[in-house]
């Protein structure tokens, strides 16, 4: 019927996914059960939708989230709209605290680069840092966010040129190892079957509420 849900994931695609990532075969079983909880909760297809990740990881279900929209597109690195299994092992893996350090400041980086240019620019920091105060219920006089923006720019745009370039981004945060700390869920570690089971959601929101602080806010 069109659905490619299994309840069990085949031993050679666990040992295939353990191969590529941090995650040991039961530690892929247990993300497994967390991706079967996230990926039934609308639709149960086997695929997480753009509403099952919002609901899920952000208990959104009424305004649009500019972070959460960003995080599934990356997830959703086949760029066909939904996230299947190894989309959501593979950059889950980025979160781990074995995964490289590259991978997580490229992560980062491709998260607040919104539109996409290879550059982060002024008016994207803009639009994070008011997407992140309007999520948070708070208003900053213009002026104020003005003052944020050019600090973080003479912080990180060592070039000067007006826009956060890769290799900009990579030193800026090895000199802010706290945003790196951000980009590391130590619970990846150690996840076991049965603690998914006790609570997925509340795990899982702790490394989604791990974006909240990239900008001097
Ligand atoms: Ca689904
Ligand atoms: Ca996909």
């Amino acid at each position: 019927m069109g659905c490619n849900c299994v309840k069990h994931l085949k031993s050679e695609r666990r040992n295939d996914l353990a191969t590529k990532t941090c995650f040991n075969e039961a530690e892929i079983g247990a993300l497994y059960e967390l991706f079967r909880k996230l990926s039934s909760s609308i639709t149960d297809d086997g695929l997480i939708s753009k509403e099952e990740f919002w609901i899920g990881l952000f208990r959104i279900n009424k305004k649009q989230s500019l972070l959460a929209d960003r995080i599934f597109q990356l997830f959703d690195f086949k760029h066909d709209g939904v996230i299947d299994f190894e989309e959501f092992v593979l950059s889950l893996n980025v979160f781990h605290p074995e995964a490289p350090q590259a991978e997580k400041v490229a992560f980062s980086f491709h998260l607040y680069d919104i539109c996409q240019t290879g550059y982060i620019q002024q008016k994207e920091v803009k639009q994070l840092i008011l997407a992140l105060l309007d999520e948070s219920d708070l208003t900053f006089p213009d002026d104020v966010i003005e003052a944020i923006i050019r600090k973080t720019f003479m912080d990180v745009d060592k070039k000067g040129d007006g826009k956060i370039d890769v290799e900009e981004w990579k030193e800026f945060v090895i000199h802010n190892p706290l945003l790196l700390k951000h980009m590391t869920v130590p619970y990846l570690k150690t996840c076991k079957a049965g603690r998914l089971d006790d609570n997925p959601i509340t795990e899982t929101q702790r490394f989604t509420n791990s974006f909240k602080t990239p900008f001097p806010i």
